[in-house]
């Protein structure tokens, strides 16, 4: 019995989703995660500041979008990563903005392939007018199949909240 509860306990330490707690941001709050999560502060969300997710890994995605008339280079964290940090459990995650646009995005899409919530754009932070403070972007760059509809409604910008469900 004994035994069990400690091979339990080192199960959950080596587990990638048992994350370390996160540290109160010093900074202006510009993402709020909620839902299905391991590393909750005492309000059940996990906050974010630019220097804190600009310490998860990060990826530099530059690629033709939609959204502009030629290329951009848009970096941030992996959403991957962010959902390792808050110890995220789920399948699926409501990516909310400030207009209250929302999209749903398959967890899988963010395990699967190097999305990001991107912090910057051609090395410029995004102001809510530039469709900050986050934007989600998926690698069009590797796989040009997921430049589609489907794809670009998920591509949330102006993202400050995610709800793990
Ligand atoms: N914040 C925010 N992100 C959003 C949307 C939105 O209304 N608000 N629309 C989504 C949808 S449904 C699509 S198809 C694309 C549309 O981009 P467009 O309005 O530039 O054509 O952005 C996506 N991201
Ligand atoms: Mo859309």
């Amino acid at each position: 019995m004994r035994l069990h509860a400690a091979a339990a306990i080192l199960m959950m330490l080596a587990s990638p989703a048992f994350a370390a707690p996160l540290p109160a941001p010093t900074g202006d709050v510009v993402l709020t995660v909620s839902g299905n999560i391991d590393n909750a502060g005492p309000d059940g969300t996990a906050k974010f500041d630019l220097a804190m997710l600009e310490a998860l890994e990060q990826r530099t995605t530059t690629t033709v979008t939609p959204w502009y008339d030629s290329e951009r280079t848009f970096s941030g964290p992996l959403a991957s990563a962010v959902l390792d940090a808050v110890g995220a459990h789920g399948t699926v995650i409501r990516v909310t903005a400030i207009n209250d646009y929302s999209a749903d995005i398959p967890i899988e899409d963010l395990t699967s392939a190097p999305v990001i919530l991107a912090t910057t754009i051609n090395g410029t932070y995004m102001s809510v007018r530039d469709k900050g403070p986050l934007f989600v972007i998926y690698p069009f760059d590797l796989d040009h199949a997921l430049y589609n509809e489907a794809v670009f409604g998920k591509s949330v910008w102006q993202v400050v909240a995610l709800e793990v469900q």
